[in-house]
């Protein structure tokens, strides 16, 4: 067996060599799925993986516009058409410096598998732009987002690709990037998710990220008997998805103590309130301010400059920023700290030897793929509303969230539960369950 994945994964390095975060994501799946593919007799000898780890489609353009100073900017704009075979192309779309197609492909991939656990009918994409909006004006953004869309219009549309937020992206990049859709299409059609209310936005969207990966945790703690009630959780980020999981946790009776961004984390140890919350929602997605300027309000909270929060004790750990911030030595603080709970809201924010770590303890971790599903799949529900030409309430929309969690729960236990030890191995489970359904409507279409 370990031939088999050495010798599928060479293949992958020797066409991919330099995609680093491309590599890592094919390789946390291969060990997991070659193993039941070997197995199971219909998937085995159809080099389904083989054919899953090809993009159907890489599309690279490049994106002029100008600045406020008129000076004429160039950028690399992308979108990886991934895998189509259970539904259009979907996922979200990343504004940040460090965007390349390894980044991008990565993420592609994850998304397949995880469209495919959110039980809905949907395909996995990706794209985005080496763009960095820090410090931007909002007519910068605004130029940026038409002259982006102004090119990706022609491959995407509401039955081939629907893409929607990631980092960089929200509310406001997507509301520019779907006036500069309709204006070349002539059509007002459901091709982006995350659209404002009034516009054919769903209710819980911005929410839905941070929510699902709460919802998620608390099911993995359900099953000890446990729950977020008097928990101890350090979170890292302070965008969207940090700011709606440290919303749910709160909720639950959790006391979230940091809260993070690319320069520190903030360390609150009387725990931040509905009110600091609230405060840290205005600083960052209206003033568009630094997490560090938290400590001016609440001056007995303290900002640590260059280091991430996984060295703060705690009971549960919900990394929300970005990939690879959580190390192996950072696994080992976690551990040593006394946390039994890790639940990624982030894409691939744990190395492949900090989930060792976690596994060989045989504490609770859930892979994002899994755990931050909630975010595609109420995207997947705004779809559905924008068909029915209707809006469903926000009670109905948290009631479908959370029955999705929990049906993702259940299929990570389907797939990864060990018998003998009763230790359930989600990486295994949800990569597993994600790859059943895609590779059936693979086998069933043939070879396209
Ligand atoms: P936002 O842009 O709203 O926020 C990103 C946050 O992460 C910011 O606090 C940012 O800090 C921090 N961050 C970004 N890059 C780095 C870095 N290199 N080092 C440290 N911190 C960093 O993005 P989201 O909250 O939407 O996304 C966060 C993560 O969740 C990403 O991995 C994304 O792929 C994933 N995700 C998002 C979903 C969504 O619906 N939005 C759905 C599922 C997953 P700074 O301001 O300093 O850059
Ligand atoms: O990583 C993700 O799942 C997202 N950024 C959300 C994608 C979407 O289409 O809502």
């Amino acid at each position: 067996m370990e031939e088999k994945i050495k010798g599928f994964l060479d293949l992958v390095k020797e066409r991919n060599g330099h995609e680093s975060e491309f590599i890592q994501a094919v390789e946390e799946v291969a060990e997991t799925v070659i193993p039941y593919i070997v197995k199971h007799d219909i998937y085995h000898g159809k080099n389904i993986l083989l054919r899953m780890v090809e993009p159907e489609r890489a599309i690279s353009f490049r994106v002029n516009w100008v600045d406020d100073h008129g000076e004429i900017q160039v950028n690399r704009g992308y979108r990886i058409q991934m895998n189509s075979a259970i539904g259009p192309y979907k996922g979200g779309l990343r504004f940040h410096p460090t965007v390349n197609m390894s980044i991008l492909k990565f993420l592609a991939f994850e998304q397949v598998f995880k469209n495919s656990l959110t039980t809905l009918p949907m395909g996995g994409g990706k794209g985005g732009s080496d763009f960095d909006p820090k410090g931007k004006s909002d007519n910068e953004i605004m130029r940026f987002c038409h002259a982006f869309m102004s090119e990706l219009f022609r491959h995407i549309g509401p039955n081939t690709d629907i893409p929607a937020g990631d980092i960089g992206v929200g509310g406001r990049e997507i509301g520019f990037l779907f006036g500069m859709y309709k204006k070349l299409k002539n059509e007002f059609t459901g091709v982006l998710t995350g659209k404002g209310m009034t516009w054919g936005g769903s209710l819980i969207r911005p929410e839905a990220t941070g929510y699902g990966n709460v919802y998620f945790a608390e099911k993995m703690l359900q099953t000890k008997g446990d729950s977020f009630k008097g928990k101890t959780v350090v979170i890292s980020g302070s965008g969207n998805v940090a700011q709606y999981a440290a919303e749910k946790t709160i909720q639950l009776g959790g006391k979230v103590v940091t809260l993070s961004d690319s320069s520190g984390y903030i360390l609150d140890h009387e725990g931040i309130d509905t009110d600091k919350l609230a405060f840290v929602m205005e600083l960052k997605n209206i003033k568009r301010g630094r997490i560090s300027e938290y400590t001016k309000v609440y001056p007995n909270a303290k900002f640590v400059a260059n280091k991430t929060p996984w060295e703060v004790k705690c009971e549960v750990a919900l990394p929300c920023a970005t990939q690879n911030e959580l190390n192996e030595h950072d696994a080992e603080m976690l551990l040593k700290n006394g946390c039994i709970c890790v639940s990624e809201g982030a894409n691939m924010p744990s190395t492949k030897d900090a989930i060792t770590k976690f596994h060989e303890a045989q504490i609770l971790f859930a892979p994002g793929k899994a755990s931050n599903a909630g975010g595609v799949a109420t995207s997947g529900l705004e779809m559905t509303q924008n068909s029915l030409r209707y809006n469903w309430s926000r009670e109905e929309v948290d009631e479908k969230l959370k029955d999705i969690m929990s049906n993702i729960h259940d299929a990570c236990i389907e797939y990864g539960k060990d018998e003998k030890t009763g230790y359930i191995d989600y990486v295994k489970g949800a990569n597993i369950a994600g790859f059943v359904k895609v590779a059936d409507a693979m086998l069933a279409q043939g070879v396209v």
